[in-house]
């Protein structure tokens, strides 16, 4: 007998795909934030997670592999949260997954669509992820039924936020949480290097998704409910004024500027438990 049979574990070929619909889903999520919650306890929480945040359901093949990409600097308990939410959530939808911060390094202007860019490359580098979701560090999903899977067009999930009052706010809105596929994202360039602090890089993505000739998609406003942690704007993270000027010539520069041309240094690669940590020089506004 071999290994696996002692042992009584699947053998490999006794391993079918997990059902098109989770039965573990539940539907909505109360979503609330307890105080003195540590990381420790969310490990815990989470035993099947491995080194790097990374998980595969245990007595079923995965019939979706999905990255998603945080970008951070400075929002420790955010991100807290985030994962105590986040990974049940993964799981409860059978995915195959790993959870990627982008950490920006120093002081300087935030950066938060090049951040995506670092993201996009440091983890298809890794593993030959099908869906990449593009997440910021405070938005909880509040439905599960809201699969982090790609469609066959960028997907917009954070369609019904608490602060926008469950609505979207316009109809091109691309903000907050959405879903691409490395194909998509290589046909649209990825997203803009070139917006540093708050605002305007959220709509260039979405004009990029309809100037690559896709259009974008949405999961239906019941289930792409969030509810965003209250902040306020972050020090390092101030309103963009040149935001508007570079939105109008998103047309000329979209095949230049993004994917291409990201220029960053990397200083660290972490494998910590729920999450593999990346922080990058993303540089400065030249
Ligand atoms: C809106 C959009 C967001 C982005 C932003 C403009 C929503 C829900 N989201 O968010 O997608 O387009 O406007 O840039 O409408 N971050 C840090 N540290 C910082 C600053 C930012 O980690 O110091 C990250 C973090 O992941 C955060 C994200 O960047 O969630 C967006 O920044 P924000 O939350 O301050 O901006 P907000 O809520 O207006
Ligand atoms: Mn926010």
């Amino acid at each position: 007998a071999n290994l696996s049979q002692l042992v009584l574990l699947p053998k490999k070929e006794d391993m079918h795909y997990c059902p098109k619909r989770s039965p573990l889903l539940s539907g909505p999520i109360h979503v609330s934030f307890p105080s003195g919650l540590t990381l420790a306890q969310v490990e815990r929480k989470n035993p099947l997670v491995v080194r790097g945040g990374r998980y595969r359901p245990p007595d079923c093949e995965a019939r979706h592999r999905t990255a998603v990409i945080i970008p951070h600097r400075n929002r420790e308990q955010h991100l807290k949260y985030l994962l105590y939410y986040l990974h049940p959530f993964l799981q409860r939808q059978q995915l195959s997954y790993g959870i990627y911060v982008i950490h920006q390094a120093g002081n300087y202007t935030f950066n938060r669509a090049k951040l995506m860019n670092v993201g996009f490359r440091e983890a298809m580098r890794e593993e030959d992820w099908d869906c990449l979701f593009f997440h910021d560090v405070d938005l909880i999903p509040e439905d599960d039924r809201n699969t982090y899977t790609c469609d066959r067009n960028p997907k917009h999930a954070a369609i019904a936020m608490d602060k926008f009052g469950y609505k979207l706010p316009y109809k091109a809105y691309f903000g907050g949480v959405s879903a691409l596929s490395p194909l998509h994202y290589l046909k649209m360039n990825g997203f803009p290097n070139n917006y540093w602090g708050w605002g305007g890089e959220d709509d260039d993505i979405g004009i990029r998704v309809s100037l690559a000739g896709m259009s974008i998609s949405r999961p239906s406003l019941r289930v792409g409910r969030y509810k965003m942690i209250k902040h306020k704007l972050d020090e390092g993270n101030e309103v963009n004024p040149k935001r508007f000027s570079l939105l109008a010539k998103t047309q000329q520069t979209w095949k230049l500027d993004g994917m291409n041309s990201v220029v960053y240094e990397l200083l660290s690669r972490e494998y910590l438990p729920l999450y593999t940590n990346i922080t990058v020089n993303v540089g400065t506004l030249d």
